[in-house]
């Protein structure tokens, strides 16, 4: 049997873009119906970011999913660079007057989900065999199997919120579809562990044997990152070596200060810098990591994706508002203007943070001319600063 659904905008991926962009028309007045591949349990058990811009923080309180967050969140103002022992602060307040907000991918996900359920619009999980139809005629179509049955979403436009491996950037021809891409030379190794983090800010550093990242996800538990090799072996990384290495990347100073604790979570994420033009073809729009990927380094990923949401809610609210087509016309170069940007400092930050297998002795001294620069610069902790807390969202 066949279930026929009509709806203004189908959106494909409940990931942050994808919930925050339908929970943005849902406050509206604009229907839509979201879709994604994956149960529940899964998308809920996924761990990933862990810092919030505060545009990111705004968003989420104006669709009514702030309130964990603010019960829960950290507001942080400000961060530690270490670069071969020096430590630097940079502190956000002092040099742009914002924070950002220590809070957890998986929780604001949870959030977004839990508030949609609620209002009882159209959330459907485990949906197979996804594809889109006459995306440049005027009568789009998102088709699906779920639980066995067809389903035709008939729609005004779809949402491409499907992730780096979805297949909504795949609709566009490849004689129109323009990507960008660097793939770095390492990974990162994550463990979440139930101990108190070694402090109470996120330290960035750049040891003699690599980068490491000391944050949280709240004050009983903490999050830490190591680089590592690209085709690493999860099983050669017990949690003694995991910490031993921690320690090592941040020298006795600030290792000493480490409370181990067996993980509760253990992965490796590779890193790369990606882009996807145009985010538009004909009644299709690519939102968040459906086309554009950034090293974690810079803590972007979610944002960025928190950006593009407002924007094409903004957009097409407009649209449905008062028949505006101006700024869905502009969506793709709109977002691309500050999605480069963003490419830009985390691929700067993953730069500068990271020890190059390949680097030379004085690729090495640049990375260290760069930080003492930072270091004793104003001007220069500014500008990352500025970056770190969010540039400005051009609605
Ligand atoms: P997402 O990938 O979150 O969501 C896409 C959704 O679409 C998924 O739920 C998927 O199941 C669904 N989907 C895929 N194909 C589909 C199909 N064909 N049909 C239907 N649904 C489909 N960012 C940071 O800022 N800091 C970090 O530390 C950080 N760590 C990360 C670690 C990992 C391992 C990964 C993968 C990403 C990390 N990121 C980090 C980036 C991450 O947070 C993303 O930027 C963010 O999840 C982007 O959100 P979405 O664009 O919604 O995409
Ligand atoms: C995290 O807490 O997972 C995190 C924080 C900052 C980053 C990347 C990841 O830059």
């Amino acid at each position: 049997m066949v279930q026929f659904t009509r709806t203004q905008v189908a959106v494909i991926g409940s990931g942050p873009s994808g919930l925050l962009l339908s929970e943005l028309l849902r406050k509206a007045g604009v229907d839509s119906v979201v879709i994604d591949r994956q149960s529940r349990s899964h998308i809920e058990a996924r761990i990933r970011a862990g810092v919030l811009e505060w545009g990111t923080v705004e968003a989420l309180r104006e669709v009514g999913a702030g309130d964990r967050m603010d019960r829960e969140g950290m507001p942080h103002s400000g961060f530690e660079m270490y670069f071969n022992g020096f430590r630097h602060r940079i502190d956000l307040v002092g040099l742009v007057n914002r924070q950002v907000m220590v809070y957890g991918q998986t929780e604001l996900t949870k959030d977004l989900i839990s508030g949609r359920l609620a209002s009882g619009a159209p959330l459907t999980f485990c949906a197979e065999d996804v594809r889109i139809e006459n995306v440049t005629s005027g009568n789009p179509k998102v088709c699906f199997v779920h639980g066995g049955e067809t389903q035709i979403i008939a729609c005004d436009y779809i949402a491409g919120c499907d992730g780096y491996h979805g297949m909504a950037r795949q609709t566009i021809p490849s004689d129109i579809l323009q990507v960008y891409e660097r793939i770095y030379p390492f990974g990162w190794l994550g463990v979440l562990v139930d101990q108190p983090p070694i402090s109470e800010e996120l330290i960035y550093a750049n040891g003699s044997h690599g980068f490491a990242l000391c944050s949280m996800r709240s004050s009983s538990r903490s999050r830490y990152y190591l680089q590592c090799q690209i085709n690493e072996n999860l099983e050669d990384w017990s949690d003694e070596r995991f910490f031993d290495e921690l320690e090592r990347r941040l020298g006795p100073e600030t290792g000493r200060h480490l409370q181990r604790g067996a993980s509760i979570e253990k992965s490796i994420a590779p890193l790369r810098s990606f882009v996807a033009e145009p985010m538009r073809y004909g009644r299709l729009f690519l939102v968040g990591d459906a086309a554009h990927i950034v090293p974690p380094t810079g803590a972007k990923g979610l944002n960025l994706a928190a950006a593009d949401a407002q924007v094409l809610a903004r957009a097409l609210i407009e649209f449905y508002h008062s028949g505006r087509v101006d700024l869905l016309d502009r969506y793709s170069d709109t977002c691309l203007r500050r999605v480069w940007k963003v490419e830009r400092f985390s691929w700067y930050l993953s730069q500068l943070l990271h020890m190059f297998p390949d680097a030379t002795p004085f690729e090495r001294k640049m990375q260290q001319a760069e930080f003492d620069y930072i270091a004793q610069s104003e001007n220069a902790s500014r500008s990352i600063a500025e970056n770190y807390v969010g540039l400005p969202l051009s609605l």
